[in-house]
């Protein structure tokens, strides 16, 4: 029997701002100088709360919590192209997607010190929790994603992200396979910051890349330079529309790197080189949309000036809230197990409670 071919298969990846700043106008997206300051600003926003935090934590007046810096890019590209009825569906590290839609500084400043109600905000219905699982996330943007097409909901998607350690789970396998079985709006964004804690990506997964999953699954993917906040939006913009009109799931990998520790808790000294660190400062999300901006002549040191001071304003306001907020409800998160009572969680809810009253 002759072998015949019964597949071809291949795989793009999109670039569009280069580190110099310098734009491909091929690929450049159409969009208005209102949201391309809106997206810088997110960007900016959730780097100088994460040095806040750093410090913060530092002092004790923040617990542990993993850093953002580096990914700016690779979050909020893809949450400018939400609408308010998209769902955001976020592991860990997604700082700056999460503040673009409306979660208040506070909330990360309370969540990262143990009190659930940094988990709920006004205007939070489309926007899930920090997921520490890793990996269990996909799944529950696959069930949303499933839900929605099962009661027709028409014009929305549902945006999860992943870490490309979370890309060895089960989970995310599962969540693929579902979702394109079903064919549900669903988009999943991998941030490859080539770490998983101290495990290389290359140790992770043989494949030269994570966007060729999408091959087995017969979903579109694509790998973005995730350091560019052009390709990161475009990307996701492509994927969300396709999503909301019926044409199903799609995968990105959006390759960038973490320049701090995986967690405050976590020496990265121990495990990966200063010349790998400094090779990635150089490609480093921010600096490089600002020249675009600049080039553009919509920015200038006046206007950025403007923006670090507003912004430093803003964090310095949020951090005096957080710290003066009391009444917290030690067992919350108990309230939020089971959409209705349960039997079990209010025995433990109770021996929680009285645990808490021995220590007092
Ligand atoms: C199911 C599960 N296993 C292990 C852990 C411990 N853990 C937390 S983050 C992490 C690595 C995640 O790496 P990656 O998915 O690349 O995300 P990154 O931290 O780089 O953003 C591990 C193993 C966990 N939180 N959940
Ligand atoms: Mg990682």
């Amino acid at each position: 029997m002759p072998l015949t071919e019964i597949g071809r298969y291949s795989l793009r990846r999109l670039e569009i701002l280069d580190e110099n700043g310098e734009v491909d106008p091929a690929l450049e997206p159409d969009l208005s100088a209102e949201d391309l300051v809106k997206l810088y600003r997110a960007m900016l926003l959730a780097r100088e709360d994460d040095q806040r935090m750093f410090k913060m934590q530092r002092q004790g007046r923040v617990g542990t919590f993993g850093p953002n810096t580096g990914q700016e890019a690779a979050v909020c590209g893809p949450a400018l192209a939400l609408s308010p009825r998209d769902w955001l569906v976020g592991s860990f590290r997604e700082l700056g997607a999460r503040l673009m839609r409306g979660e208040p500084l506070t909330h990360s400043y309370l969540f990262h010190n143990g009190y659930e109600e940094g988990n709920v905000f006004d205007g939070m219905e489309r926007t899930l929790p920090i997921s520490i699982i890793v990996g269990a996330q996909t799944l529950h943007a696959v069930g949303i994603a499933y839900a929605m097409k099962y009661r027709t909901e028409k014009d929305a998607a549902v945006l999860a992200f992943i870490g490309d350690g979370g890309t060895s789970q089960g989970d995310f396998h599962e969540a693929l396979n579902f979702a394109s079985v079903w064919q549900v709006p669903v988009v999943f964004v991998v941030q490859n910051n080539g770490w998983a804690i101290s495990l290389p990506r290359s140790r992770q997964a043989h494949c030269a890349t994570l966007a060729q999953r999408a091959i087995a699954y017969d979903i579109p993917g694509v790998q973005v330079d995730g350091n560019d906040a052009l390709a990161t939006y475009s990307a996701a913009r492509e994927a969300l529309d396709r999503a909301r009109s019926g044409g199903g799931p799609s995968l990105i990998e959006a390759v960038t790197y973490r320049l701090m520790m995986h967690t405050t808790a976590d020496d990265p000294r121990k495990y990966r080189t200063e010349e790998e660190v400094e090779q990635w400062w150089k490609r480093d999300p921010i600096p490089r949309f600002r020249r675009y901006l600049e080039s553009k002549s919509i920015w200038d040191d006046a206007k950025q000036a403007a923006l670090e001071a507003g912004i430093k304003e803003e964090i310095d306001e949020a951090v005096k809230k957080f710290e003066s907020m009391d009444g917290f409800k030690p067992d919350a998160p108990f309230d939020h197990v089971f959409g209705t009572r349960h039997e079990s969680i209010e025995e433990q809810r109770a021996a929680f409670l009285a645990n808490l009253e021995g220590e007092a």
